[in-house]
């Protein structure tokens, strides 16, 4: 239920950032969205422990943001760019986190967020202070052609740390199909090579991903080393807001794998009587609102200024984590 509740919170805010988009004006970059992986998403981020765990996030997981801890305001301040967002108006979308709280920033080079979130449990290993603590990197299944991610993988599996590396198959990666991505049949094999544990879950199905993440952050907290784990959906929307996606057929929008993970969450939720008709109504009521209010709240706020800023390269340094606190 906890999952799913965040999955509406996500959709409500992504319905809510794409018509931004569309009516023009307002927001100044691309808008990015999780439609269709919001259950392998959400599943990931409400087993993690906010200033405890780490993620690190791809452009796809506002779900996994919002069940983790991320301050409610944080995506609209930077879609306004707002200054009183964490990246104070130098980000318009995705590149933006609270790394002290174990949210590092997006690096949008695919596959470099493996080797950052490793280098994170790496450096707490080392100054002895890691305990149970556990680091999840999400992206695509074209990120896992970078050679970014094949480093960071084996670094993390040669070191045994305590990392998920979940992966979404969401059958392209902008416009490349699968068939011209990789050419094994079941890239979660790809972990044998690493020597780390792998598996496939239906990341359109809420539930068998609640359990899965379930399994795989317990193996990865009690010492069973990097846990890659790939979730099978398609992305129901375009690479951005400005791509309609007109490349996807209509028989794999069409096939079980394009159903709406959304539409199959709340048939689940109605069928185990974990909330009734009225109370996802309320909830998503609840959930606009919200979104509403933010919007007001973000849009009013000033942008930087240029005069005022300090034009260091992190701009937010009491966000940081560790010695980087100048
Ligand atoms: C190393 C690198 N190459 C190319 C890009 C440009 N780029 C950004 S997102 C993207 C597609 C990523 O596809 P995938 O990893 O499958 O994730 P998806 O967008 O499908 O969720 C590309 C090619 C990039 N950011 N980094």
């Amino acid at each position: 239920m906890e999952a799913f509740r965040v999955m509406v919170r996500a959709r409500t805010l992504e319905d809510k950032l794409a018509n931004l988009y569309k009516a023009g004006g307002r927001l100044v970059g691309g808008v990015y969205l999780g439609k269709g992986q919001e259950a392998y998403s959400a599943a990931l981020g409400i087993q993690l422990r906010w200033q405890h765990d780490i993620l690190g996030p791809f452009i796809r997981d506002q779900a996994a943001r919002i069940a983790f801890g991320e301050p409610p305001l944080d995506p609209m301040r930077t879609y306004f760019g707002s200054v009183r967002g964490p990246m104070r108006g130098r980000d318009g979308n995705v590149h933006r986190g609270r790394p002290k709280d174990g949210l590092p920033a997006m690096i949008s080079h695919i596959g470099s967020m493996v080797s950052l979130v490793s280098g994170m449990l790496f450096a707490r290993r080392m100054q002895g202070r890691l305990g149970d603590a556990v680091g999840a990197v999400t992206l695509g299944e074209g990120g896992t052609s970078t050679g970014a991610f094949h480093e960071g993988v084996n670094l993390a599996a040669v070191e045994k740390l305590p990392l998920i590396i979940a992966v979404t198959n969401n059958q392209y990666s902008y416009s490349t199909s699968n068939d011209r991505q990789f050419a094994c049949s079941d890239l979660a094999e790809r972990a044998k090579g690493y020597g780390i544990q792998g598996r496939n879950v239906d990341g359109t199905d809420l539930i068998q991903c609640v359990q899965a993440f379930d399994e795989v952050v317990r193996a990865a907290r009690s010492g069973s080393g990097p846990q890659l784990i790939i979730g099978h959906t398609l992305r129901l929307t375009g690479h951005g807001e400005h791509d309609d996606s007109s490349y996807i057929p209509e028989s794999v929008k069409k096939s079980p794998i394009g159903r709406d993970c959304m539409l199959i969450a709340e048939q689940q939720i109605l069928e185990h009587a974990w909330m009734n008709d009225k109370e996802i109504a309320e909830w998503k009521n609840t959930c606009r609102a919200d979104v509403e209010r933010m919007v007001a709240t973000a849009m009013k706020e000033p942008a930087p200024d240029p005069f005022k800023e300090p034009w260091r390269a992190l701009s937010t340094s009491e966000l940081c984590e560790g010695q980087w606190t100048v």
